[in-house]
């Protein structure tokens, strides 16, 4: 009936999440602030203990269909019930993509994401609004997508 320390709990679910792409994302509520993804270390950032972990499928995204699942944890508790509305955007032509992604909660704090299209290889955003009942958060999230 012990409750589990917050930092062990959280560190633990870190863990696991390390085994495949992970992607904390720095969360400012400004929305201008980024998460960093570095496929090479897995490195993330977190910030005020809100933990968002992005998992590609392709690994990294490829152009067409891309699977993506979202672990959302915050104070190291997972987050069911939250909305998320995810628009890919490539800047640097001004452009989107022509499917509108769908996310799922299937429990848990996972959230599943269909829908995910990338037109063309090169830098694309992912941009997150994200409203887990205690905050609205504003996310960009910088994507390196092969041909
Ligand atoms: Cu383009």
């Amino acid at each position: 009936m012990q409750k589990q320390p917050k930092f062990a709990y959280s560190t633990l679910r870190l863990m696991g999440a390390m085994t495949v792409v992970l992607l904390a994302i720095l969360l400012l509520g400004c929305g201008d602030e980024d998460g960093d993804y570095d496929r090479a270390s897995n490195d993330y950032d977190i910030d005020d203990d809100v933990v968002l972990a992005l998992t590609f499928s392709p690994d990294p995204p490829r152009v067409g269909d891309v699977e993506l699942s979202m672990e959302l944890i915050v104070d190291g508790e997972p987050i069911e019930g939250a909305g998320f509305d995810i628009e890919p955007w490539m800047p640097s032509h001004g452009h989107g993509s022509s499917t509108e992604p769908e996310v799922f909660d299937v429990g848990d704090g996972t959230y599943t994401v269909d829908e995910l299209t990338f037109s063309m290889a090169g830098h694309w955003e992912l941009r997150i609004d994200m409203d887990y009942g205690d905050g609205n958060r504003e996310l960009v999230v910088d994507l390196e997508v092969e041909g």
